[in-house]
């Protein structure tokens, strides 16, 4: 049975935005144009259908997903139809081309009439962005996976929206705590609602090895096996198989995945492993302690050479996108010079199978190729090696991990997370500009912002949740919205609205004092 427009019930109750045009003013990241044309309103039914560019698959993608979305709270069918024939005009299109020149690779534009919603793009990235924001346009209700009893509006107006920043991304940490495939399937939803396109999965450190490597077979079954992991408890591991369809299920939201391999520290897992990689010859214990910077390859044997391109030959052939992370921090174990030596024979491991280079700021110091993308982690913003960088043309990924650390606590009663860097409110990870951050980085050095997420102290997918949200769609904000945009008062008001879908998704959020919630 379909629901039926109501006559009393949820809207009569309801805060101004939920009647609509407001919630133009409320989308996360704010829109680069957003003009409501108030009274035009657009009714979704139990006969609105989906159309897609015709003879695109891509489109028909989006349109399917888009479909799913708004299947379980409107109980409505919505046919996603590509054929371009259908007798009643109107409905929801997404349609590739004819756009706006702004628009860009990963843009969109939205109009909204009585008749429908129509969404163009340049690409399906663009129409995933598009929706996204549909989604936001629609009462709050419209996350529940029931059947709701209300009707559904969509305000009128029109919009034109591309990203500041090409690449915007947060990364989960697999080796200190493993996190199941089904929880990094449910993290990639939860971020691909704030138009987050890049996953970084840290996939190796001194704790646990958590990619299968087939000419290396004991790495992941020991070293990422029962019994690693901080405490001795976070085993596991992906195969393959599971990795793939990770990295698959990542596509369909628009995400890409870059894999990280960390060397020449944090190595402990491996070392521990394969007692040949140890210059000694002789295997060190499992660490499962928090203590970082003791471990490192032995940057003198062959061995060590063999052993790092099998482990990169194969994770490339697992990637599909552009970018190999190989971590490069803390190699504190390991002199400057061997650390040079070292880099200079495996970065260019990563090009010869096809990839960029990514690494921890560290890299900035042994010269990378300036298609090499450092990821700036510190806490203060001055650092000749990425100045230098960035003056010779080069691009800076920005993690500054007083701001964009997602494993830092709110505040001293923070129940989860770790202090290095400090505490981050809300407001912290919302007020700084990446665009003039970092000394010598200017905007135009900034290939985007990141948030990693090191799970130290995480285990389930409530705590990755209530660290990385509300946090998360900040850092969102700072990479999709113009800098124009950017006030942190409008934020707070808008974070406010987005409680009760969080809430909906069953996301576990952090309520924070700063957020007028309602
Ligand atoms: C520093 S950030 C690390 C990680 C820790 C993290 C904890 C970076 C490149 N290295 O090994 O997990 O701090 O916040």
């Amino acid at each position: 049975a379909l629901a039926l427009p109501v006559t009393a019930g949820p809207a009569a109750a309801e805060p101004a935005v939920e009647h609509s045009a407001g919630r133009f003013a409320t989308v996360i990241p704010a829109p680069v144009e957003a003009e409501p044309n108030p009274g035009v309103d657009f009714w979704l039914s139990p006969f609105t259908v989906i159309r897609t560019q015709p003879g695109s698959t891509e489109a028909a993608q989006v349109g399917n997903y888009l479909a799913e979305l708004l299947r379980p709270a409107t109980g409505y069918p919505l046919p996603v139809l590509s054929s371009g024939r259908h007798p009643l005009p109107g409905g929801i299109s997404l349609l590739l081309g004819r756009t706006d020149p702004r628009v860009g690779d990963q843009g969109y534009q939205l109009e909204v009439t009585r008749t429908g919603v129509t969404i163009r793009a340049d690409t399906g990235a663009g129409l995933f962005a598009g929706v996204q924001t549909l989604r936001q346009l629609l009462p709050a209700q419209i996350e529940a996976d029931r059947p709701q009893p209300r009707l559904w509006t969509v305000p009128g107006g029109r919009i034109v929206d591309h990203p500041r920043f090409a690449y915007r991304g947060t990364m989960l940490d697999l080796a200190r705590h493993f996190h199941t495939p089904d929880e990094v399937k449910a993290y990639i939803d939860h971020i691909a609602a704030y138009k987050i396109n890049y996953l970084h999965l840290h996939l190796t450190d001194d704790q646990g090895w958590r990619i299968q490597i087939d000419s290396w077979p004991r790495l992941a079954p020991e070293g990422g096996g029962p019994g690693t992991g901080v405490h001795g408890v976070g085993g596991g591991y992906l195969t393959k198989a599971e990795y793939r369809d990770l990295v698959a299920y990542a596509a369909s939201r628009h995400i890409t995945v870059v894999p990280e391999i960390d060397m020449p520290g944090h190595t402990n897992s491996a070392l521990a492993t394969y007692a040949e990689l140890n210059c000694d010859g002789v295997a060190p214990p499992p660490r499962t302690d928090m203590e970082v910077g003791y471990s490192s390859l032995c940057i003198d044997k062959e061995i060590t050479y063999r052993f790092v391109e099998d482990v990169i030959r194969e994770v490339a052939e697992l990637t599909p996108g552009p970018y190999l992370h190989i971590g490069g921090d803390e190699a504190h174990a390991t002199s400057d010079e061997d650390y040079r030596k070292f880099m200079d024979r495996v970065m260019p491991l990563v090009g010869k199978y096809g990839k960029r280079i990514m690494g921890w700021d560290e890299i900035a110091t042994v010269d990378p190729p300036g298609s090499a993308v450092p990821q700036f982690w510190d806490t203060d913003a001055e650092d000749a090696d990425v100045a230098r960088f960035a003056a010779q043309g080069g691009k800076v990924l920005l993690s500054p991990a007083n701001k964009a650390y997602l494993d830092m606590k709110y505040n001293e009663h923070t129940r989860l997370g770790l202090r290095w860097a400090g505490f981050i409110e809300v407001r912290d990870a919302y007020e700084w500009n990446p665009g003039t951050f970092v000394q010598g980085v200017p905007e135009r050095a900034v290939l985007g912002v990141e948030a990693p997420l090191w799970s130290e102290t995480l285990r389930t997918l409530d705590d990755i949740e209530y660290m990385a949200f509300p946090r998360l769609p900040a850092l969102a904000e700072l990479g999709w919205s113009a800098w124009s945009t950017h006030d942190w008062e409008s934020f707070r008001q808008r974070l406010a609205e987005h409680g009760p879908r969080l809430t909906l998704r069953d996301i576990d959020f952090y309520r924070s004092p700063q957020v007028p919630w309602r």
